[in-house]
């Protein structure tokens, strides 16, 4: 998924109806080791397409309630905060690939919140290594 917003933000948080516990995770190689942690905030320079994929930043799903099916179109909502300290909510709408981690051209939505969303698979169980 890549995200581009064309005023400063901070994307703080997701969530996503079927998900217990949503989290934002980054992954970083210590070593060969590839490891992932939870990070409270991602910034969103203005104007500057910040990538959220599999190896790097990426919105965990975790504690599925059913697993995600090929095809299905996942609706999240980002909260973000403003540089001047405002929250705004944007809603958007992810494709489920099947392996998760193909590219994807998807849909882009922009809304009064400046946020311009280019979704593609980047959600992954909670099963993978870490
Ligand atoms: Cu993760």
């Amino acid at each position: 998924m890549v995200l581009t917003a064309r005023q400063p933000l901070t994307l703080e948080a997701f969530a996503m109806a079927r998900t217990g516990v949503p989290e934002l995770h980054e992954m970083t190689m210590d070593g060969q080791v590839m490891r992932m942690r939870a990070i409270s905030n991602l910034a969103l320079p203005a104007g500057q397409a910040v990538v959220l994929r599999p190896g790097g930043h990426h919105l965990m799903l975790t504690q599925l309630q059913e697993p995600l099916t090929e095809g299905e179109v996942l609706q999240l909502t980002l909260k973000l905060r403003t540089a001047d300290g405002k929250v705004v909510t944007q809603a958007i709408s992810v494709p489920v690939k099947a392996h998760m981690m193909m590219p994807s051209g998807g849909a882009s939505a922009t809304t009064p919140s400046g946020m311009a969303a280019q979704p593609a698979a980047h959600q992954h169980h909670h099963g993978m290594a870490h």
